[in-house]
């Protein structure tokens, strides 16, 4: 074979692969105004409630680690098919309704073009920056995916471990600085008792609190959540930084620097020694922490995608468009 054959050859192998990738400005010429209408939709929002960021922001991170961001985090459950907000961790993810808009006004100006998946990421990009976080060009080109199953939702836990957890970020193709980093956003938003009562008293059977947690925090801690469980809906809630709770800055890297983490996974990240250089780094660079950030919700946000031909672009981000068996 000569090298002028295999040379178109492989162009011809390689186009497709070319197209079906995610670009920044994917919707520029078949609905020029998709990113805008987003933004104005999160702007309005966020006037009204500043915990979207935060609520994007998981949201996010749900959908990309269940079978990659496809928003099948997005699909309602029916009295036959329960879908992943049937799982237990999906019970606070909220801002459907944020979603739903966006969505609405996108199938008005150009039906069936712009994906769920793309929404949810565009929004949360959108919301990271009206909390002073950065305002980063983000890739779209997502196309939406056809499953969504309960018993496929295996985020990790407010207990893991440093290296249980990098497991299930390296499952993903992310990396420990990846992890260190996109923890960070627990720089904004809220968890509930549940998720960190066991550090408050008898921590691991010994009788008293966490020890690396600050004493003053446990106390304060302590008289909100008590020892009971409770339902998660009447369980009370406390910000993960309660420094700055709305502000997408380096102030969680600082919180958990000081004894300050609220969940074992938060503190553990700045007592890890694989974390602990990471943890130092960003607390005290607050650009770096920002450019990293932004490098890492993209990098996040390209798991696993569906682009070119596969999934769908769903109509109404919480059904899919046709019924077909799983
Ligand atoms: C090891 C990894 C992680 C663990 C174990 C974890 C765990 C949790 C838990 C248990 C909550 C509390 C939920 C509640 O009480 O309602 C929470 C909240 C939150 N998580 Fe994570 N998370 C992890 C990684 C991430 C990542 C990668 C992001 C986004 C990039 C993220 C963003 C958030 C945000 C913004 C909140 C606050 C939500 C709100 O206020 O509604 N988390 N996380
Ligand atoms: C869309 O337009 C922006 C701004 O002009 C440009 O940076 C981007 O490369 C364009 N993307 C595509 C896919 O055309
Ligand atoms: C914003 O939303 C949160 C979460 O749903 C809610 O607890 C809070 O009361 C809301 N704040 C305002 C000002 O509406
Ligand atoms: C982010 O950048 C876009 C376009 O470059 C701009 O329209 C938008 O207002 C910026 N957002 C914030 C919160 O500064
Ligand atoms: C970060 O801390 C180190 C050591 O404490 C110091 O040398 C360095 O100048 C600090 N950097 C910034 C950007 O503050
Ligand atoms: C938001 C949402 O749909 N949450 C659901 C999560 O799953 C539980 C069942 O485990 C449902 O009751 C919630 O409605």
């Amino acid at each position: 074979m000569t090298n002028s054959f295999v040379f178109p050859c492989l162009l011809l192998l390689l186009l497709p692969l070319v197209a079906a990738q995610l670009r920044v400005g994917f919707y520029n010429s078949t609905c020029p105004r998709a990113e805008l209408i987003v933004r104005k939709v999160v702007q309005e929002r966020f006037r009204k409630n500043r915990t979207i960021t935060a609520a994007l922001l998981r949201m996010h991170f749900h959908d990309c680690f269940v079978r990659g961001c496809d928003a099948s985090v997005l699909i309602d459950s029916t009295k036959t098919t329960p879908s992943e907000k049937n799982a237990v961790p999906n019970q606070t993810v909220r801002e459907f309704n944020l979603i739903d808009k966006a969505k609405k006004k996108l199938e008005a100006a150009c039906p069936g073009v712009v994906s769920c998946a793309d929404i949810i990421t565009l929004a949360t990009r959108d919301s990271v920056a009206l909390a002073g976080g950065p305002n980063y060009s983000v890739p779209t080109g997502r196309r939406d995916g056809l499953i969504s199953d309960p018993n496929l939702v295996n985020v990790p836990g407010p207990t893991f471990s440093v290296s249980q957890a990098l497991q299930s970020f390296t499952a993903v193709g992310l990396t420990l600085f990846d992890m260190v980093t996109l923890l960070g956003a627990h720089t904004v938003g809220v968890t509930h008792c549940d998720f960190f009562r066991n550090r408050l008293s008898n921590f691991e059977g010994t009788g008293k609190p966490d020890p690396t947690m600050d004493p003053a925090l446990v106390s304060k801690l302590f008289s909100l959540c008590g020892t009971q469980s409770r339902p998660l809906k009447h369980d009370p809630t406390t910000f993960l930084d309660r420094t700055t709770p709305f502000i997408v800055d380096n102030q969680y890297y600082n919180d958990i620097l000081a004894g300050r983490g609220i969940m074992q996974i938060d503190q553990e990240l700045a007592l890890d020694a694989s974390t602990a250089s990471f943890v130092s780094g960003f607390a005290n660079d607050s650009l770096g922490f920002q450019l990293s950030f932004a490098n890492a919700l993209v990098k996040m946000g390209s798991i696993e995608v569906l682009v070119g031909k596969a999934g769908e672009i769903r109509k109404n981000c919480r059904v899919f468009n046709s019924k077909r068996k799983m």
